[in-house]
């Protein structure tokens, strides 16, 4: 088979946790989401290079509640496996629920409520299916107690095949490679030769993060650490190399009879990371009944050949609109989005309805968005009718709710005024104001690197107009805001008026962005 040549990360931008299953010549892949909607991206690959979002598990509301969370809090770490004709989404709901599962015969969804397992404590859930029985393994607090922060244990557990509860006893399996190890988590075991497999994260999911890997014969343990462990990471590497926080993965078996690994990482640019944590692929062999990430290399590749039938899908869109009355697959609400704020109209756009949400609120402001997959490169948002008084209509790139940039547009008493306002730690600070006549046509962000400039375009005219001023986007780096998702770029419009009648007609955005 011809190699085909691959690029890490293979999906870029805010897509951290990957799971990853087979089914025939098919992969499907999904990740975490935290405190967007809709929830957990559903990807699909027939060559693990080339990947299309087909669908997102959880669209309804009765799946999913977000209500009130911070930024990182909502959905963690999901598992996707297939069984019996039955997709499996395993995940937790941090702040509601806990711990559920969800099932679809097609992974596009439409995906069940969910069944929440009540006794399931901890987070980082997954699920082993052996003989017509369903095992649970996750990450909760070290049963022999907790003597530091991240001091946790790795567990299994059978499930009732029919409720998905609990049904056996809670089985320590592991505690991680290292002594003293935190945060051992993102567990997943597999079947191979004679060898049960548990493939877990442990470090925590910052620069200290890993992969390690333990083996028994007996599902139930006991399990014996892998002496080359950690199998994979970049905490080695120094502060200076470009891709870093490398853990928490999954492997995959391929029609092939090759296996392969996906994992999370993040790009850094100028030494922190804005884009959140991404997927990255990379080669499995065996030896001696052991795992070995990229032989010879040992770090994840930037460039790699894989050998499957190559499968060259045209690139996503670079153009989102609502033509068809639909919410393309990657656009992003904060939280559960008031569904009355947003109706497509007979043009084919969307129509977007002011609230006194804004976003530095633990609610769902108007807004709608698209995760920043490149530090290199423009995002704009085209609008038809813009109907303001009392709002304000704004570009922002949005780390959490209190670190955001945000390019708005404001009625004045006489015209409009075109703002720039740093909103870090919670505290805005107006970096430029302008006068208009008018209103705008457009917004845009060209990012380069950690440096933005803002343009616009005025109503009735084609002309692209350019700030000068220069932003530096590092205030919205994770090692600076914190939390574990990656910045999200869109447009919102709010107001300070609980009676506001604003709105704004969206049409477009168009993303042009550089690897
Ligand atoms: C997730 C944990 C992790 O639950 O980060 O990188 C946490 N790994 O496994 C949030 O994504």
């Amino acid at each position: 088979m011809k190699a085909i040549n691959f690029k890490n990360p293979i999906i870029k931008g805010f897509h951290p946790d990957p799971s990853i299953c087979a089914v025939g010549k098919n992969f499907y892949l999904v990740n975490s989401t935290f405190s967007y909607f809709p929830g957990i991206p559903i990807f699909h690959s027939t060559d693990l290079v080339h990947w299309k979002q087909i669908g997102n598990a959880l669209t309804r509301k009765s799946q999913v509640d977000l209500s009130n969370n911070e930024d990182s809090e909502g959905i963690y770490a999901p598992t996707i496996r297939f069984h019996n004709g039955l997709f499996y989404i395993i995940s937790s709901n941090e702040a509601h629920g806990g711990v559920f599962i969800i099932t679809a015969t097609n992974p596009k969804g439409p995906w069940s409520d969910p069944t929440f397992i009540k006794d399931a404590d901890g987070i980082d859930p997954s699920l082993y299916f052996e003989n017509k029985k369903i095992f649970y393994v996750g990450t909760h607090n070290n049963s022999k107690g907790t003597k530091f922060f991240g001091d946790n244990e790795i567990y299994l557990v059978e499930l009732n095949t029919t409720t998905l509860q609990f049904k056996g006893k809670v089985i320590p399996l592991w505690n991680g490679a290292l002594r003293n190890v935190v945060w051992p988590e993102g567990p997943h075991i597999y079947k191979k030769g004679g060898y049960y497999y548990l493939l877990i994260a442990e470090g925590g999911t910052e620069s200290h993060h890993s992969i390690t890997i333990a083996r028994s014969k007996e599902l139930t343990g006991p399990y014996e650490s892998n002496p080359d462990n950690p199998i994979l990471t970049h905490r080695n590497m120094g502060n200076k190399y470009n891709v870093a926080n490398v853990g928490h993965g999954d492997f995959v078996k391929a029609f092939t009879n090759d296996w392969y690994f996906v994992c999370l990482g993040s790009r850094k640019c100028e030494n922190v990371v804005n884009t959140g944590r991404e997927t990255f692929l990379g080669h499995i062999s065996w030896e001696n009944n052991w795992p070995v990430l990229n032989p010879g290399m040992g770090i994840l590749e930037k460039y790699g050949k894989i050998f499957l039938p190559e499968n060259n899908i045209s690139e996503p869109r670079k153009t989102i609109n609502f033509s068809n009355q639909k919410f393309d697959n990657r656009l992003l609400f904060l939280r559960n989005p008031k569904e009355e704020k947003y109706k497509f109209n007979i043009n084919g756009n969307l129509v977007m309805k002011s609230s006194n949400v804004k976003l530095s609120d633990l609610d769902s402001p108007t807004f709608i968005g698209l995760r920043q997959c490149s530090m290199f490169g423009t995002f704009e948002a085209s609008f038809g009718e813009i109907h303001l008084l009392d709002s304000e209509l704004g570009l922002t790139i949005y780390q959490n709710h209190k670190n955001n940039l945000n390019f708005f547009v404001k009625k004045e008493k006489i015209g409009y005024s075109l703002n720039l306002a740093k909103f870090r730690d919670g505290t805005n600070q107006i970096l430029l104001t302008k006068p208009l006549n008018i209103t705008v046509n457009k917004l845009i962000v060209k990012q380069n690197a950690q440096q933005t400039t803002f343009g616009y375009v005025l109503r009735n005219s084609q002309d692209y107009h350019w700030f000068n001023i220069k932003v530096d986007t590092k205030f919205l780096s994770t090692e600076i805001a914190g939390g574990f998702t990656g910045c999200v770029r869109g447009i919102y419009i709010s107001s300070t008026s609980v009676n506001t009648s604003d709105y704004v007609e969206l049409l477009e955005f168009n993303v042009s962005e550089d690897q």
